[in-house]
């Protein structure tokens, strides 16, 4: 292995560590091989001639739909390698979901699960993507052509300013938009989080993350890469391996439910943990209940950070000093933040809430083929506005205090409600819903969706439930249908949902 991918800005900082290590192991996974430097490297070349001999070019989207394996970790850095776009999607979408995204980027590879190949095979004909795929186990067409592939031809000039990654996130007006990463946003990010948070090769993290989001690919993921660390894969979040793992680990990230359901395991104690050094958690708040829990039951504070999948990581609270609970720390070395007026952008002072704003080095180039809606999101300067309230602290300290954008995080997922209003407005025998987010044990947040009847025609709680379950992926689907005369509006004739989120916040008893 002797390539050079200095032309290459993400894939040769991602490569760097391992050089010199081929026979080191990179990554354990359950029921397989371990996988050393050497090999997830020459595995990554080989997809990337795959990917190359199926038509990629420089520029060129590949999307995925494939279930976490160490084969799709090296599609991601194959992908890389060709100078293609990789575009991963959540393995919860639906067929009519995978539709909208394909025509949307239209990719010239699409890669999905061999059992999900027919299903698609029309939303990909139609997006002219010529289909691939790959199982949980690495096998599929993708895996015969990467080993019917010429021989890597070396990686594919890529600026920092060239695109990396379309990641989609859904928007408030309920249609979704991908998020263009750069090389250069993915990479300074996984620099800085690296030195910030002392990722070196002696880590060992545990990664039950999906590798389709922000926070399994470009923090877990990049950041053990650029340190020259190794995982433990596992292809889910499971408690009881996660909990089994943790004594050979040095560190893990996860989103606020890894956390609670670990905390109801009796395999985390003072013994388990005693190789760990860190525990990250972001995606979602974290409740300063599970904080302080996680301190008495473990001796150490989890470390919350910030971010999103148009900016990556934007603030963290400090390896050393307090890591602050309910508070999201400080702007990462590079990243500014600062809080304004929502409505006339006028700055505002320490202590004082308002919307929160990024610029850095991390911040996305703009939504794909959205040039109007990506300047609706940034003020004058390179300004991103992230649709989150906060307030920074005299200390500095960042708190994330709410969101002016209309959005539920369901375990760490996403979920826009216009999306599902639309959906069961169209239903017959409803005249309107709000979909809201009310507390969740479990989940932080679930989606409930409150819904009017038409006078006389009111469907079923089960038929509401029932007609959007092969529409949308199943984080998305109200976990309860409530019925109401009507739904409460100000003066303006706006739905307020506060009033309905109070209404119902015992719904799950976790209010
Ligand atoms: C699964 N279900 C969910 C759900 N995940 N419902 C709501 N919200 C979720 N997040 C559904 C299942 O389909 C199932 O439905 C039921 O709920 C119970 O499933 P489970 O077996 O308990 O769920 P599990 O598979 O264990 O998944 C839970 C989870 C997972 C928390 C481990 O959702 C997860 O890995 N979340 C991480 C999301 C993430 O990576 N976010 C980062 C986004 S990037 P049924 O009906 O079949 O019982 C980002 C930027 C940043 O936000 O800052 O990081
Ligand atoms: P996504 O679009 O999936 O990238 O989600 C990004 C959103 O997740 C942010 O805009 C925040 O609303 C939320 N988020 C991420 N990390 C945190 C955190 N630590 N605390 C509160 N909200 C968070």
């Amino acid at each position: 292995m002797s390539t050079s991918y200095a032309a290459n800005a993400l894939a040769s900082a991602l490569r760097a560590p391992s050089l010199g290590r081929e026979a080191e192991i990179f990554a354990e996974a359950d029921g397989r091989p371990d996988l050393s430097f050497g090999d997830l490297w020459s595995g990554a070349e080989r997809m990337a001639a795959a990917l190359a001999a199926a038509g990629v070019r420089p520029g060129d989207r590949v999307a995925v739909q494939a279930e976490k394996s160490l084969e799709a970790v090296q599609l991601y850095l194959g992908a890389l390698l060709c100078g293609g776009c990789f575009l991963p999607l959540n393995t919860a979408y639906t067929p009519e979901e995978i539709a909208f995204f394909l025509d949307d980027a239209a990719p010239t590879v699409f890669v999905c699960d061999p059992a999900r190949a027919e299903a698609l095979s029309q939303a990909a004909e139609a997006a002219h993507a010529q289909v691939l795929t790959l199982d949980a186990a690495g096998a599929g067409t993708l895996a015969e052509a990467r080993d019917a592939a010429p021989a890597f031809a070396g990686a594919a000039a890529r600026a920092t300013d060239d695109l990396a990654c379309i990641l989609y996130t859904s928007g408030t007006t309920g249609r979704s938009k991908g998020a263009m990463l750069t090389h250069g946003n993915l990479l300074s990010n996984a620099l800085t989080l690296r030195d910030y948070w002392r990722f070196t090769a002696e880590d060992r993290l545990i990664h039950a993350l999906p590798i389709f989001h922000a926070h399994g690919l470009y923090v877990a993921l990049n950041v053990t890469l650029v340190a020259g660390g190794a995982l433990i894969f596992h292809a889910k979040f499971d408690a009881d391996a996660v909990a089994a793992a943790l004594p050979r680990a040095t560190a893990l990230m996860g989103v606020p439910t890894f956390y609670t359901r670990l905390l109801a395991h009796p395999g985390l104690t003072r013994d388990a943990v005693a190789n760990m050094r860190l525990f990250i958690s972001g995606s979602a708040p974290l409740l300063e209940e599970t904080h302080r829990q996680w301190s008495e039951r473990t001796g150490h504070a989890i470390l919350e950070r910030y971010g999103m999948t148009e900016t990556s990581m934007n603030a963290s609270n400090p390896y050393d000093g307090e890591r602050r609970p309910g508070s999201v720390g400080f702007p990462l070395p590079g990243v500014e933040l600062r809080v304004t007026d929502p409505e006339s952008g006028e700055i505002l002072g320490a202590g004082e809430i308002g919307g929160l704003e990024v610029r850095g080095p991390n911040v996305f180039k703009g939504y794909w083929r959205m040039p109007e809606k990506t300047e609706e999101e940034f003020r004058d300067g390179g300004w991103f506005i992230t649709g989150d309230m906060a307030v920074i602290g005299e200390d500095g300290y960042v708190s994330i205090v709410g969101r002016a954008k209309d959005l539920v995080i369901s375990g760490g997922y996403n979920v826009y409600p216009k999306e599902i209003e639309g959906l069961i407005d169209d239903l017959p025998g409803v005249l309107e819903s709000a979909v809201i987010g009310v507390p969740h044990a479990d989940f932080g947040e679930a989606v409930v969706a409150v819904v009017t009847p038409q006078a006389g025609e009111a469907p079923s709680e089960v038929a509401v439930r029932e007609a959007l379950s092969d529409r949308i992926a199943k984080y998305k689907q109200p976990k309860r249908v409530i019925f109401v005369e009507e739904l409460p509006r100000n003066t303006m004739g706006k739905v307020q949902k506060n009033l309905l989120r109070d209404a119902h916040k015992d719904l799950f008893g976790a209010g």
